[in-house]
Formats: C-alpha cells, sequence, structure tokens
C-alpha cells in the first residue's frame, strides 16, 4: 500500500445505521417512549431475515408455489409464505402492536391489548417475479392506535387514512437491499451491508425530481382502459412542441421512455429516484385498479409525498381516502408532480 494515503477517519468510514437514525428522530420527539423505535428496529429484523431467505432462495427450496390461494385469489408463493410468518412473528413478538394485517391473510390479527400501533404490510411484493429473479419487495405502514388504553384493538384502527399514517417504507431486495423509510420527516434510503447485517444511510432526504422522463405502466391493459387514460399513454409517447413547464425548468420534446417490472416497489423505488410516473389504472377487469389501498397504495402514497412527489387515484390524493375494506383496492398514480397533474388533468377531462 502506498504511504502517502491519509489516515482514515472512522467517521468518515462508518456511516449513520438505520437504528442511529431511528433514535435521532425519537431524541427530537416530545415524550418519545422508545416504543415506536422499538417497533421500528423490529420491523428492521423481519426483513434482514426475509432478506436472507430471498437471496438464497433457489438454493433453499423456497421457490415456487404452496398450492393455496390467499384472500385475493392469487396463488400463494412460498416465500410470500415465508416473509409474511416472519413479519407476524416479530410483530407479535415486540408487544407494540394492536392490530397486524398483512396481504396474505383474510383478515386483521388483532395482538396485543395494550400495543399502541397498526402495522399493515404486504410481506412481498412482486411476487409473480420471484422465480425469475426480478426485484421484489416487502412494503408497510404503521399507524397509532385510537385511545390504546381505553378500546380493545379492532379493525376500525386499521381503517384510517393514510394521512395518519407515523411512519411507513419498503424494501427492495435488488442488486442490493434498499430500505427506504419516513417517519414523516423526509424520505430516507438505507443499504443492506450484508457482511455485517446492518442498514447504513446512503440517500438521505430523498426528492423526486419535479418532472421526468419515464413512464411506468403495465401498457397491455390498453384496451381495457377508458378513453381518457388511452389518451394519455398516447400522449406520453408523442412528440411534443417545446414550452415553458410551470417552474421554469428544461421543457420536453421527445416521447416519454417507458420502464416497466412488474414488482411496485421496483418501479416505483426508480420512479421515486429518477422522477416519472407510475400507473395502476382502474381497467375492465379490475374496476377498482389492482393495486391494495392500506399496505401498498398508501405507504407508498406517503412516501413520495414526503419526497416531494404526489400520488392520486386518478382524481383524488391517496392520503385522503377513507378506507372501507381491509384488502380494498384502489387505481394508484404516483410520481413527479408536474407527471402526476398532467395525468389528473387527462381524467379530468382538462386535457384530451
Ligand atoms: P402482489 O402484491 O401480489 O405481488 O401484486 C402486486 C403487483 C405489484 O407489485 C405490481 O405493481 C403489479 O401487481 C403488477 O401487476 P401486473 O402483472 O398486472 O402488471
Ligand atoms: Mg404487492
Amino acid at each position: 500500500m502506498p504511504d502517502s494515503l491519509p489516515p482514515l477517519r472512522a467517521a468518515a468510514v462508518v456511516g449513520t445505521t438505520l437504528r442511529e437514525h431511528v433514535l435521532h428522530g425519537m431524541h427530537a420527539a416530545k415524550g418519545a417512549t422508545g416504543e415506536f423505535t422499538s417497533l421500528l428496529n423490529h420491523i428492521s429484523l423481519a426483513i434482514r431475515i426475509i432478506n436472507s431467505r430471498v437471496r438464497a432462495a433457489g438454493l433453499a427450496d423456497l421457490l415456487g408455489y404452496t398450492g393455496e390461494t390467499n384472500v385475493q385469489g392469487e396463488s400463494v408463493q412460498k416465500l410470500d409464505t415465508f416473509s409474511n410468518e416472519v413479519l407476524m412473528n416479530v410483530l407479535e413478538r415486540s408487544g407494540h402492536c394492536g392490530v397486524i394485517a398483512s396481504e396474505e391473510l383474510d383478515e386483521a390479527q388483532l395482538a396485543d391489548h395494550h400495543g399502541k400501533y397498526v402495522v399493515l404490510f404486504d410481506p412481498l411484493d412482486g411476487s409473480s417475479n420471484i422465480d425469475t429473479n426480478v426485484g421484489i419487495g416487502t412494503i408497510f405502514a404503521v399507524l397509532r392506535r385510537n385511545e390504546p388504553k381505553l378500546s380493545r384493538p379492532s379493525l376500525a384502527d386499521a381503517l384510517r387514512p393514510g394521512r395518519e399514517i407515523v411512519a411507513a417504507g419498503y424494501v427492495l431486495y435488488g442488486p442490493s437491499t434498499i430500505f427506504v423509510m419516513s417517519t414523516g420527516q423526509g424520505c430516507h434510503g438505507f443499504t443492506l451491508d450484508p457482511s455485517i447485517g446492518e442498514f447504513f444511510l446512503s440517500q438521505p432526504d430523498i426528492q423526486v425530481p419535479t418532472r421526468g422522463n419515464c413512464y411506468s405502466v403495465n401498457e397491455g391493459n390498453f384496451s381495457r382502459w377508458a378513453p381518457e387514460i388511452q389518451n394519455w399513454a398516447r400522449w406520453v409517447k408523442a412528440v411534443r412542441p417545446v414550452g415553458p413547464t410551470p417552474d421554469g425548468s428544461t421543457p420536453f420534446n421527445t416521447p416519454y421512455g417507458a420502464r416497466y417490472v412488474g414488482s411496485l416497489v421496483a418501479d416505483a423505488h426508480r420512479t421515486l429516484v429518477k422522477g416519472g410516473i407510475f400507473a395502476y389504472p382502474a381497467d375492465s377487469k379490475s374496476k377498482n385498479g389492482k393495486l391494495r389501498l392500506l399496505y401498498e397504495a398508501n405507504p407508498m402514497a406517503f412516501l413520495f409525498e414526503q419526497a416531494g412527489g404526489a400520488a392520486i387515484n386518478g382524481t383524488e390524493r391517496i392520503l385522503d381516502m377513507m378506507p372501507t375494506e381491509l384488502h380494498q383496492r384502489v387505481p394508484l398514480i404516483l410520481g413527479s408532480k408536474d407527471d402526476v397533474a398532467v395525468y389528473r388533468q387527462f381524467v379530468t377531462g382538462e386535457r384530451t
């Protein structure tokens, strides 16, 4: 080694861990008891366990289907079941959850009577991509129960609008494992160092660009969409005249590029980092869209808003929707503010 290298300083070498980041937030919050911090640490533990199995799935006989069908009518993969059991187990043992609900369970589980929190999750999103080694993920939202000391946990604790979320995140098991999280103070990305099993802050304060140049949608559904959605899809592919944008940024005159993985976590993560738009609209087959409000759309919407982006169901802000059912589906459009605004204009008829 050349002796001209400067000596390494620990502060520059050891980054901020997820644990430290969460703890820092707790110290800043008045009256914090440490339960929220402990809950997030439990979620992080479950994620590291799921990650280790996802990484070795082909070796551990974890690929393929269980032969069962879940409440959504979808075939259950072995990794779906495993991920669900890990999260359930870790969350129940945390003692902080009054209600736990998962894409893989028919009903919400009413857990610890004194648990202050509600955790809603999709344990393994993009499961149709598992067997082909394409990016998959975990998505979750945390809400605070109403009056946990006075009332028993109930489904009503979970059926709250997304604007009441106190923390949300997703994990993308991609080339590296990335954990994107927000506790309402910005949106931050952490990368897992697999050699020591610790998440380190790698993308502090993520900001979605105001406008992007990619659209992400399953265009195989084109013939099933309403005419206004078809018009939007024609618009993103059209060459448009250059004109000034409202914020004075670079005008776009080329068609948008298409990027669609088919795993919400992967498509949303790319959109969060690079800008543009992700859309899963309603269609004649999926009349209310395909994605689930409580554990897919709401946590993503929370993260995108924290990063300066937007999320709507076509016309309405996702976070303002009042859920009526645990597994409710919703059209989901999220991404750069300007791109989401253009989509909305097509839906409302301001653009044709
Ligand atoms: P899953 O949670 O059962 O995996 O299903 C949700 C997935 C999303 O990850 C993705 O955005 C969408 O469904 C893909 O649907 P399609 O195959 O219709 O494009
Ligand atoms: Mg999913």
